[in-house]
């Protein structure tokens, strides 16, 4: 990074990431206690699942023979007009509902979508198992739970997302306790941080990387765009530390994504880039991970 003139010391932090394979885990087993700690701001893991049937079922949703349901709650911005299975009611702010959805409008469409549970992986692949498994890994020992609310309604475990040629997901973090619809999650996980976890089910052919920047989300001098609104890319660019990742099918990132602005590349060419995922956080006494999309 070239320091510019009236850079603050915050402008000039890194970003600390770590590349490792699923057979080669045991220095990472705390990974997630370790992004908490702010010791680590990215973990990618490479072959976390089985990139057979990943990349199949990738290749699958990417067919427009058939729209298994998906839903565009950005549509009315088309650059950041990413698609959705799993909810139509995002546990994050979109376009649709720039302040996210009520709790309740979350947990009905939870419900009403638990029926397909993505039956797009068939019998043989148990995602939300798969899911917990592969995050137990990096848990510190701690079990790893699907959030639920008070009324026993269970949080979507994950979601899948689609990015075609042209579109992107724009710079952002993504600290979304202050959210209503987190009034009562909020009350039970430790809210330092909040972490994104996407594995790769089929990746474009250009763009579609995970840019991941140095600059946090309790700065209150990030450069914004005239309207006082959107962040300024450019400037942010040329302030702070950037690192690039690009995935493969089967691979699978976290990110302290509640703590580091971060954006999906522009998405180029006839692949898309599909992805499942969603977010993780440890709850209050640090005992489990809980993770909901
Ligand atoms: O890689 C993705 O699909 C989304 C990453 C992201 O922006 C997030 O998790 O907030």
């Amino acid at each position: 990074m070239i320091e510019q003139p009236g850079s603050t010391p915050a402008a000039r932090r890194a970003v600390r990431s770590l590349d490792v394979d699923r057979h080669d885990t045991a220095h990472v087993a705390n990974a997630i206690e370790d992004m908490y700690r702010d010791a680590l701001d990215v973990l990618i893991i490479r072959n976390a699942f089985d990139r057979n049937i990943l990349t199949a079922v990738g290749e699958q949703l990417d067919s427009d023979a058939q729209d298994p349901g998906w839903a565009r709650p950005n549509e009315k911005m088309p650059i950041e007009d990413l698609q959705i299975l799993g909810t139509d009611a995002p546990a994050t702010p979109t376009y649709q509902a720039p302040r996210g959805v009520s709790l309740d409008a979350y947990l009905g469409s939870a419900e009403k979508h638990r029926a397909e549970d993505h039956n797009v992986f068939g019998a043989g692949f148990d995602a939300t198992h798969e899911i917990q498994n592969v995050l137990g890994m990096f848990s510190g020992g701690r079990p790893v739970l699907v959030a639920q609310a008070s009324d026993g309604r269970r949080w979507v475990p994950f979601t899948i997302r689609r990015i075609v040629n042209g579109k992107q997901i724009g710079v952002h973090h993504d600290y979304h306790y202050k959210l209503d619809l987190y009034s009562e999650l909020r009350e039970h996980v430790d809210t330092t941080t909040l972490i994104s976890y996407v594995a790769t089910l089929r990746a474009p052919e250009a763009g579609g990387e995970l840019f991941v920047y140095g600059a946090t989300s309790d700065l209150t001098d990030i450069p914004r765009l005239a309207n006082g609104f959107s962040y300024d890319l450019a400037a942010i660019e040329q302030r702070y530390d950037c690192a690039r990742f690009v995935m493969g099918e089967g691979d699978l990132f976290l990110l302290a994504s509640g703590r580091c602005l971060h954006r999906v590349g522009l998405v180029s060419g006839p692949r898309a880039r599909v992805t499942m995922g969603g977010f993780l956080a440890l709850d209050a006494e640090r005992a489990n991970v809980m993770f909901w999309s």
